[in-house]
Protein backbone atom coordinates (compact mmCIF):
# COMPACT_ATOMS: atom_id res chain seq x y z
CA UNK A 1 0.00 0.00 0.00
CA UNK A 2 1.25 3.45 -0.86
CA UNK A 3 0.81 6.81 0.67
CA UNK A 4 -0.28 9.29 -1.82
CA UNK A 5 -1.24 13.75 -1.15
CA UNK A 6 -4.26 14.46 -3.21
CA UNK A 7 -5.74 17.89 -3.03
CA UNK A 8 -8.71 18.34 -2.59
CA UNK A 9 -12.00 21.60 -2.17
CA UNK A 10 -14.09 21.85 0.99
CA UNK A 11 -16.72 21.12 -0.99
CA UNK A 12 -16.01 17.66 -2.33
CA UNK A 13 -14.53 16.76 1.58
CA UNK A 14 -18.07 17.68 3.11
CA UNK A 15 -19.68 15.04 0.30
CA UNK A 16 -16.64 12.40 1.04
CA UNK A 17 -17.15 13.10 5.04
CA UNK A 18 -20.63 12.29 5.07
CA UNK A 19 -20.58 9.47 2.92
CA UNK A 20 -18.32 8.26 5.31
CA UNK A 21 -20.36 9.06 8.35
CA UNK A 22 -23.47 7.33 6.43
CA UNK A 23 -21.71 4.69 4.88
CA UNK A 24 -19.57 3.51 8.47
CA UNK A 25 -16.27 3.91 6.30
CA UNK A 26 -13.27 3.55 9.03
CA UNK A 27 -11.85 7.39 7.44
CA UNK A 28 -11.62 9.00 4.08
CA UNK A 29 -9.46 6.49 2.73
CA UNK A 30 -11.24 3.49 2.65
CA UNK A 31 -14.19 5.64 0.91
CA UNK A 32 -11.98 7.01 -1.80
CA UNK A 33 -10.99 3.71 -2.65
CA UNK A 34 -14.12 2.77 -2.97
CA UNK A 35 -15.09 5.65 -4.86
CA UNK A 36 -12.17 5.11 -7.00
CA UNK A 37 -12.81 0.92 -7.83
CA UNK A 38 -16.22 1.98 -8.82
CA UNK A 39 -15.54 4.68 -11.40
CA UNK A 40 -12.39 2.50 -12.97
CA UNK A 41 -14.22 -0.46 -13.02
CA UNK A 42 -17.48 1.87 -15.09
CA UNK A 43 -14.92 2.70 -17.43
CA UNK A 44 -13.61 -0.22 -18.07
CA UNK A 45 -14.88 -1.29 -21.73
CA UNK A 46 -16.27 -4.35 -23.45
CA UNK A 47 -14.18 -5.70 -26.69
CA UNK A 48 -15.74 -3.79 -29.81
CA UNK A 49 -17.47 -7.36 -30.77
CA UNK A 50 -18.91 -8.41 -26.93
CA UNK A 51 -22.54 -8.20 -27.43
CA UNK A 52 -23.94 -5.96 -24.71
CA UNK A 53 -27.37 -4.51 -23.56
CA UNK A 54 -27.19 -1.05 -22.07
CA UNK A 55 -29.53 1.50 -21.27
CA UNK A 56 -28.81 5.02 -22.38
CA UNK A 57 -31.39 7.43 -20.51
CA UNK A 58 -31.40 10.89 -20.76
CA UNK A 59 -33.75 14.96 -20.98
CA UNK A 60 -33.91 17.25 -23.71
CA UNK A 61 -36.31 20.03 -24.13
CA UNK A 62 -39.11 19.41 -26.83
CA UNK A 63 -38.71 22.67 -28.38
CA UNK A 64 -35.18 22.38 -29.48
CA UNK A 65 -34.87 23.09 -33.25
CA UNK A 66 -36.05 19.71 -34.88
CA UNK A 67 -34.33 17.45 -31.72
CA UNK A 68 -37.27 14.70 -31.95
CA UNK A 69 -37.45 14.50 -35.56
CA UNK A 70 -33.56 13.98 -35.67
CA UNK A 71 -33.30 11.37 -32.37
CA UNK A 72 -35.72 9.33 -33.96
CA UNK A 73 -34.24 9.44 -37.65
CA UNK A 74 -31.22 8.19 -35.97
CA UNK A 75 -33.12 5.33 -33.78
CA UNK A 76 -34.51 4.09 -37.39
CA UNK A 77 -30.70 4.45 -38.73
CA UNK A 78 -30.24 2.12 -36.28
CA UNK A 79 -33.67 -0.01 -35.27
CA UNK A 80 -31.72 -3.24 -35.36
CA UNK A 81 -29.73 -1.88 -31.96
CA UNK A 82 -32.74 -0.49 -30.58
CA UNK A 83 -34.96 -2.82 -28.30
CA UNK A 84 -37.48 -0.59 -26.45
CA UNK A 85 -37.50 3.03 -25.71
CA UNK A 86 -39.46 4.65 -22.56
CA UNK A 87 -41.01 8.23 -23.24
CA UNK A 88 -42.42 10.27 -20.34
CA UNK A 89 -43.60 14.12 -21.43
CA UNK A 90 -42.17 15.48 -18.36
CA UNK A 91 -43.74 18.93 -18.30
CA UNK A 92 -44.64 21.21 -21.33
CA UNK A 93 -41.74 21.25 -22.69
CA UNK A 94 -39.65 18.62 -21.30
CA UNK A 95 -39.33 14.67 -22.32
CA UNK A 96 -37.47 11.90 -20.84
CA UNK A 97 -36.34 9.35 -22.67
CA UNK A 98 -34.88 5.61 -21.58
CA UNK A 99 -33.75 3.60 -23.86
CA UNK A 100 -32.58 -0.61 -24.14
CA UNK A 101 -30.05 -1.23 -26.75
CA UNK A 102 -28.41 -4.86 -27.80
CA UNK A 103 -26.09 -5.25 -30.35
CA UNK A 104 -22.21 -5.54 -30.18
CA UNK A 105 -20.74 -3.32 -27.93
CA UNK A 106 -18.63 -1.30 -30.64
CA UNK A 107 -21.86 -0.33 -32.27
CA UNK A 108 -24.01 0.15 -28.74
CA UNK A 109 -21.23 2.34 -27.31
CA UNK A 110 -21.11 4.74 -30.85
CA UNK A 111 -25.19 4.89 -31.01
CA UNK A 112 -25.29 5.95 -27.57
CA UNK A 113 -22.43 8.65 -27.68
CA UNK A 114 -24.01 10.10 -30.84
CA UNK A 115 -27.73 10.22 -29.44
CA UNK A 116 -26.33 11.74 -26.16
CA UNK A 117 -23.92 13.96 -28.85
CA UNK A 118 -27.24 15.73 -30.20
CA UNK A 119 -27.90 19.32 -29.92
CA UNK A 120 -30.33 19.53 -27.18
CA UNK A 121 -30.09 16.43 -25.03
CA UNK A 122 -28.93 17.26 -21.36
CA UNK A 123 -28.05 14.47 -18.52
CA UNK A 124 -27.10 11.52 -21.22
CA UNK A 125 -25.93 8.62 -19.06
CA UNK A 126 -25.21 5.14 -20.52
CA UNK A 127 -24.84 1.52 -18.62
CA UNK A 128 -23.53 -0.96 -20.93
CA UNK A 129 -24.03 -4.75 -19.55
CA UNK A 130 -22.36 -7.97 -20.51
CA UNK A 131 -25.31 -9.69 -22.20
CA UNK A 132 -25.42 -13.17 -24.28
CA UNK A 133 -26.17 -12.89 -28.35
CA UNK A 134 -29.37 -11.88 -29.45
CA UNK A 135 -31.29 -15.26 -30.93
NI1 LIG B 1 -42.41 14.27 -24.78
Amino acid sequence: MQRITITLDEELLEVIDRRVAEHGYQGRSEAIRDLLRNGLLESEPLAEAAPCVAVVSYLYDHDTRELPKRLNQTFHAHHDLTRSTLHVHLDAGHCLEVSVLQGASGEVVELSRQLMAERGVEHGHVQVMPAPERH
